[in-house]
């Protein structure tokens, strides 16, 4: 439909402007200005001005700060500035011919950070604040930490912009950042669909494009068992897809831990159990409960037997090496969906049952997990579970961090959740396996963590949120698009203040440009909508 048309049927009033209309006009406007740096997920506060500075990829320099607790050698930020380099200038190949260089047009970005915490990981408690000021040929960045630089050199490649020659430019801007909440997850689904590791490096590239900090690996599940253990190694060769091909091996684990660190994001790793076990049976008999009919073992299983000493000799022997692997202090625990008939057909069950004076299965579950946190407590984890943990659990103050999946009134558990003392991470609203549009990037923007009622104390357990993208119908063959930019409008309500960022109108255009720069930094990102990008892909 040509614009005239569309600007016709709007103002002339025979036609009543829907939704849709709305958003194409105000994309087409939207594409005038976005050229010019936008950012997403949104800083907190910024100025920016219409002075612009040229960039030359031949005389631009990553320096370290004198002030800087980090210097050269410095393994995250080194990494950083080549990985920026690129991104910062997209189609700048090398020059064959070094131009003779002119030294006032050096531009150079300039990196302060307070700590030399260059050979850690990101924790939960990491600052990730910074502040930018670019100015001519100059600017300076300053962070409290290594990850908070890192979000910062995220916010200056995406402020950077080609004009119709593709020469480079920066406006003069100010930024002071800091993300609303401290956990930004997403989770892959590895069981479901095994994913090649490669998958998730680029996953982790992309996710850092939209300052998510946790990658949250549901490993294991029913349909397979990727995760090769050096302890139990039957769980993988009997237990996943193809023992060979379709394993996550112990280097493949560190590749992705170490790359993951690299870019500032904690790996969660989910050992889900009692349920979600079915693989887990094939490579560790009397694991699971053997499920009766007609007072005999009909030959099926169901969740983890919870009333067999060697359940918790095996738990907490893969507790342990999991625990040495994955070096951050947070662990999954799972819990979810237990279906409790095949434990009510099982007489030994019964007679546990029965001796504990347990008057229903939610009691046994309870005494399960009970068991669990106590052994990854015993290694100094804190352990996240699934809110039907929380719902059923009498002596909730073991229980440190409840995520809440389930939809409905998920600000009712939060709630409840937040009042018991807990900490919360909100993932009912962001299930991105369901795909647009009718699950389009709005719904995902139009969420308020925060819109119950409850004291300031209650709110700031509300650490963040997560994606799910469970792998039912999710492989690596469609894994990007379903992601991005989806995610990222879940990205900015967990990053952004709410107030500047609450209008989907407003934020489209912005989120247009964003999903263009995924495409030019190599991440199929599906199309929000009507549109062009400058740069079109095969
Ligand atoms: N797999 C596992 C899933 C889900 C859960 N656990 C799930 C099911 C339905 C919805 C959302 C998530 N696919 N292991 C529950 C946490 Cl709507």
């Amino acid at each position: 439909m040509a614009d005239m048309e569309v600007m016709n049927m709007v103002s002339s009033g025979s036609y009543r402007p829907n939704f849709n209309l709305l958003l194409l006009i105000l994309l087409q406007l939207g594409l005038k200005l976005y050229t010019v740096g936008g950012m997403w997920p949104l800083p907190q506060t910024f100025t920016s001005s219409t002075e612009r500075y040229p960039l030359n990829p031949q005389t631009f320099y990553f320096g370290y700060g004198g002030q800087s607790a980090a210097q050269q050698g410095c393994s995250v930020l080194d990494a950083a500035f080549k990985r920026y380099f690129s991104l910062i200038f997209p189609d700048y190949i090398s020059a064959s011919v070094v131009l003779r260089f002119n030294e006032d047009k050096l531009f150079t970005l300039e990196i302060t950070v307070d700590h030399n915490d260059c050979d850690s990981y990101p924790n939960e408690d990491s600052s990730e604040k910074y502040n930018m000021n670019v100015s001519a040929r100059h600017a300076s960045l300053h962070a409290e930490t290594v990850w908070g630089a890192l979000r910062g050199l995220e916010t200056f490649s995406q402020l950077v912009y080609q004009d119709d020659f593709g020469a480079y430019f920066i406006n003069r801007t100010e930024i002071e950042d800091f993300p609303r909440f401290p956990f930004r997850g997403i989770l892959l689904d590895t069981s479901r669909h095994y994913l090649p590791v490669q998958a998730i490096l680029k996953t982790l590239d992309a996710m850092a494009y939209s300052k998510f900090n946790v990658f949250h690996w549901h490993i294991v599940d029913d349909p397979s068992f990727p995760y090769q253990s050096r302890t139990f190694p039957d769980l993988s060769s009997k237990g996943a897809f193809h023992p060979m091909t379709h394993v996550y091996t112990q280097s493949d684990v560190r590749r992705v831990i170490s790359y993951a660190r690299l870019r500032g994001i904690r790996v969660l790793p989910e050992f889900d159990t009692p349920g979600h076990t079915k693989s887990w049976g094939k490579g560790q008999p009397d694991l699971l409960t053997p499920c009766y009919k007609g007072g005999i073992p009909s030959g099926t299983f169901g969740p983890v037997n919870p009333v067999l000493p060697s359940t918790y000799r095996f738990m907490a022997g893969l507790f342990k090496e999991v625990s040495s692997v994955f070096p951050d202090s947070y662990i999954h625990l799972g819990g979810d969906e237990v279906d409790f008939s095949c434990w009510r057909s099982n007489p030994d069950i019964r007679a546990f049952m029965k001796k504990m004076g347990f008057g229903d299965f939610t009691k046994l579950e309870a005494f399960y997990i009970e068991n669990i946190v106590n052994i990854t407590n015993a290694l100094k984890k804190t352990s996240i579970v699934w809110q039907d943990v929380f719902d059923y659990h009498e002596r909730r103050s073991s229980l440190s961090v409840v995520e809440v999946w389930r939809e409905g009134c998920y600000l009712c558990e939060v709630r409840r959740v937040v009042k018991a003392g807990l900490k919360v991470i909100l993932a009912s609203p962001w299930y991105l396996d369901k795909p647009g549009p009718t699950h389009n990037w709005s719904r995902y923007y139009n969420v308020w963590p925060l819109a119950f009622t409850g004291t300031e104390e209650q709110k700031k357990l509300v650490i963040g949120g997560e994606v799910c993208m469970w792998g039912e119908y999710v492989d690596s063959t469609n894994l990007n698009q379903r992601l991005w930019p989806r995610a990222s409008a879940a990205a900015e309500r967990l990053w952004s203040d709410e107030k500047e960022t609450s209008n989907v109108e407003k934020a489209l255009p912005r989120l247009q440009d964003f999903r263009c720069k995924l495409l030019r930094r190599g991440i199929q990102a599906e199309p929000l909508y009507i549109g062009y990008c400058r740069h079109e892909y095969q």
